[in-house]
């Protein structure tokens, strides 16, 4: 692969199972990518380096997942001025998701993170990849492709709905 365009960190490896769909949307967008852990918390020198360093090693946008008292994705978007992509994880220590979403959404102003929906990576690669695709024509191309494909399924069911005789 080329040099990673994003990057996708998270708080955990118990943060995978949800962030790899960031990273799928990514491969079948044909977007360059890195992945690993990073935690606000248990590793603040390695995020405050990760963030600082991101713009400088070539990454366009950054993908940050985190559950419970999630401040990985405002801490990072504080130390760079790439746009950062929240996933808000309903993890083991969440209560019940609102917690990271708040922690993710609920931004003071001048420290914008755009945050998806509670274990929303899918989104979260799809609105990386638009942001590299407004600057790219073949990635940009590659996403005309798969929303052609998410019409095309809807419009497939309606096809079988109406088969039914319900219409
Ligand atoms: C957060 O705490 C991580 O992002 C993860 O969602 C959560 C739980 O982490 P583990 O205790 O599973 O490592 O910082």
């Amino acid at each position: 692969m080329s040099n990673p365009l994003v990057g996708i960190i998270m708080g955990s490896q118990s943060d995978l199972p949800i962030m790899k769909e960031a990273a799928e949307m990514l491969e079948e967008l044909q977007v360059p990518f890195e992945l690993t852990i990073v935690s606000a918390h248990r590793t603040p020198h390695r995020m405050l380096e990760y963030a600082e360093s991101a713009k400088s090693r070539g990454l366009k946008v950054i993908i940050a997942g985190a559950g419970g008292a999630a401040h990985l994705p405002g801490m990072v978007a504080s130390l760079t001025t790439l746009p950062v992509i929240g996933v808000p994880v309903k993890s083991s220590n969440s209560i019940d998701g609102w917690d990271s979403v708040l922690s993710i959404l609920q931004m003071p102003g001048g420290i914008p993170v755009a945050t998806v929906a509670l274990d929303g990576a899918k989104n979260a690669g799809i609105l990386a990849a638009e942001m590299i695709g407004a600057f790219d024509i073949a990635i940009s191309a590659n996403l005309e492709t798969y929303k052609t494909g998410l019409k095309e399924k809807v419009l497939l069911s309606v096809d079988e709905v109406a088969a039914k005789g319900w219409k």
